[in-house]
């Protein structure tokens, strides 16, 4: 495991030195420093999951036929191109979110001298995924299959982070539209799409697959996508910063967090009345006040109880799948995320 985060480490770099020298464009000393520097700091400093899910992903299908070089190095520049996709989402989603850090260290736009250029930087890294797209898949069966996903999931996290962002518009601060159905809605299009299906779809793509044929393996990752962003929500609230690395604004963004929803389900007419007055404002007492309507609810024993069964409900439907090899794909993806602390 080690060696292969080392392996996929190195093809980070050779992309990066693929990019810095794009003779699409005439690069000066200081945008290549700007763009190396930028890269170094969004791209490759997160778990990792996403991108090495691919190559993980495509060696089980293969059913322990050994990887060629070759074949690894292609596994490794689709999670990569994956990688970038959250680094572009990522780097704008804080921005959006007001937020302070990520992955332990100030996000991006807080950097000084940064600032919105930020934004055109989230722009920048979107564009490096055609363009290492175009590099070495160009000549494959599948390159028209394989830009056709990173759009239509780009599109599709795109949209989920519009209702995600536009449920908070202020002036409609209305607690009661926060349901479960709205709230699987945003999470299936902000989060499962890309962080789920999208590394299998690649892993599928490039054994020689067609997509369309696996419409079923999609529904579970979805499930398991929703499943991890529920994950997300607790952990902004109860995780510890230091290893999350990051800080908690869902209570301060009004965000229909999971937490949110639940409480709404649970609560009697005082706490919700507590509630309305107090979601969606930063300063900390009143942040502080909603983290205590959690604990009375013991949000934390329903949020375990949420994790174990939404654990046997996934290994349930995994196990219903007629492909093996599939199902090692699967179970392999949950069991990097069951009960993680970040
Ligand atoms: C993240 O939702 C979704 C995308 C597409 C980045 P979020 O704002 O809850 O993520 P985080 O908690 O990492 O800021
Ligand atoms: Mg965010
Ligand atoms: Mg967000
Ligand atoms: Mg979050």
């Amino acid at each position: 495991m080690a060696d292969l985060k080392s392996t996929f480490l190195k093809v980070y770099s050779a992309l990066k030195a693929e990019l810095l020298e794009d003779p699409a464009f005439e690069f000066t000393p200081d945008s290549r420093q700007w763009v190396e520097r930028m890269l170094d700091y969004n791209v490759p400093g997160g778990k990792l999951n996403r991108g090495l899910s691919v190559i993980d992903s495509y060696k089980l299908l293969k059913e322990g036929k050994e990887l060629t070089e070759e074949e690894i190095f292609l596994a490794s520049v689709l999670g990569w191109c994956i990688e970038w996709l959250q680094a572009y989402f990522l780097v704008l989603d804080d921005i959006m979110d007001n937020s302070h850090t990520r992955r332990g260290q100030p996000c991006w736009f807080r950097v000084p001298k940064v600032g919105m250029i930020a934004a055109n930087d989230g722009v920048v890294l979107r564009n490096h995924i055609p363009r290492i797209l175009r590099k070495h898949f160009r000549g494959k069966l599948y390159y028209v299959d394989l830009l056709d996903l990173f759009n239509e999931v780009e599109f599709q996290t795109a949209s989920g982070q519009m209702i995600d962002l536009i449920t908070t518009l202020e002036g409609e601060k209305e607690l009661s539209k926060y349901t479960l159905s709205l709230y699987r809605r945003i999470v299936q299009y902000k989060t499962a799409y890309y962080s789920f299906y999208l590394p299998v779809a690649c892993a599928l793509l490039i054994s020689g697959e067609n997509l369309d044929k696996h419409n079923d393996v999609k529904d579970v990752l979805v499930e398991m996508g929703t499943y991890f962003q529920v994950q997300d929500d607790y952990l902004d609230c109860f995780g510890d910063p230091a290893t999350i690395g990051k800080i908690g604004t869902d209570i301060e963004d009004f965000k229909c967090s999971w937490l949110v929803v639940k409480t709404l389900e649970l609560c009697n007419e005082e706490q919700k009345k507590l509630l309305c007055e107090s979601y969606g404002k930063a300063d900390p007492e009143s942040v502080a006040k909603v983290k205590a309507i959690y604990n009375e609810l013991n949000l934390k024993g329903v949020f375990e109880e949420y994790e174990s069964k939404s654990y046997e409900k996934l290994i349930s439907s995994i196990e219903a799948h007629p492909s093996k090899a599939v199902q090692a794909v699967l179970k392999s993806f949950l069991a990097k995320i069951y009960k993680r602390q970040k």
